[in-house]
């Protein structure tokens, strides 16, 4: 038996994914509440959701807050980070702050006010460069940033407290997530964002190394279910998953298709590949499947017409 969500916590909830998530859940009817201090989330991506969502300006480590929030919670989706690597490399203090202390409090409030289930939102960056492929979510971590060290914490604190503390938890692994508010104006934003974003403006992109490196983009809408389905399904719960679709597309590629989008014929400026940069990422999604009955819809093709929609309409 699944449970469907009736109060959900959204941490983050004004952010690129967040945001979808709060519109989905207020599409099942579920009662939203929001906390995000709007560093990178943006009250305009609750326009949707509008006076249906119960929005609170805050950091997740303002305890007597997210104490508050908390009341008659039963799920608590966990998407509030610093989500920036080059960041969390140059401010490794600070990003703890947030990603680690900052989770362990939202674990932490869950478990006083008695919720049922926390989901969190992890990263892709737990298994570093190793080059075996695609990614299981039984290989050993490899973190390469301090970001990639705090959402490995912050899996570990949530198995600890799904087993001492019988909070279920549930871990997702995103990879390459893309869609429409996904924020293009930083250097290191999703590569999906930037190239839309010049499409529009009728910008060549860069390209960092060949072009040939190899990429699991997953549309936000895909992302969003497995969320929901992450909160509801009773195998979900102590566990971590793989949210991809196990399928990559090249960087030289997904510029082509942009290019064919738009309409447009620029060649890319070619620079030396990125310090760090992995070549190849790709999800084995056959837990999700099994657990979550997750299966990914969006067919890449769509979810970038949509999402090239969106930026044209910004
Ligand atoms: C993703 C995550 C990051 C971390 C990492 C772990 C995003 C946005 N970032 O980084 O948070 O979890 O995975 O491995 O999901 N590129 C260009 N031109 C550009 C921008 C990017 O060629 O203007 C290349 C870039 O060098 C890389 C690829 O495109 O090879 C994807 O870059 P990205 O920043 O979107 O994502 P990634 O996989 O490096």
């Amino acid at each position: 038996m699944t449970k469907s969500v009736q109060h959900a916590l959204v941490t983050g909830g004004a952010g690129f994914i967040g945001s979808h998530l709060v519109d989905a859940l207020i599409g099942q009817g579920a009662r939203v509440t929001v906390i995000d201090n709007l560093t990178t989330g943006k009250k305009e991506n609750l326009q949707d959701a509008g006076s249906r969502v119960d929005f609170h300006e805050g950091d997740i480590r303002d305890r007597d807050l997210l104490q508050r929030l908390m009341t008659g919670v039963d799920v608590v989706f966990h998407q509030a980070a610093v989500v920036s690597v080059p960041l969390s490399v140059e401010q490794p203090l600070f990003s703890a702050a947030v990603n680690e202390t900052g989770t362990l409090e939202v674990l932490e409030a869950a478990r006083q006010a008695g919720c049922r289930r926390v989901v969190l939102a992890s990263s892709s960056a737990v298994y570093g460069d190793d080059p075996e492929l695609p990614k299981r979510e039984n290989m050993p971590f490899c973190p390469l940033s301090p970001y990639a060290v705090q959402k490995m914490t912050g899996e570990y604190y949530a198995g600890l407290y799904n087993q001492l503390y019988g909070l279920e938890t549930a871990c997702l692994r995103y990879f390459n997530v893309f869609g429409p508010r996904q924020d293009p104006s930083s250097p290191y934003s999703g590569v999906i964002s930037i190239f839309l974003d010049r499409a529009t403006a009728g910008r060549a992109p860069v390209i960092y190394g060949d072009g040939e490196q190899t990429r699991d983009f997953v549309y936000v809408q895909d992302v969003v279910s497995a969320n929901l389905r992450a909160a509801t399904e009773k195998g979900a719960a102590g566990k971590a998953f793989n949210i991809g679709t196990g399928k990559t597309i090249t960087i030289n590629r997904l510029w082509q298709q942009v290019a064919e989008l738009a309409g447009i014929d620029l060649v890319p400026d070619y620079r030396d590949a990125r310090q760090g940069d992995i070549l190849h990422s790709v999800a084995a999604i056959d837990a999700a499947r099994q657990d979550l009955g997750f299966e990914p819809e969006v067919r890449f093709q769509g979810g970038l017409a949509q999402t090239y929609d969106w930026y044209q309409r910004q």
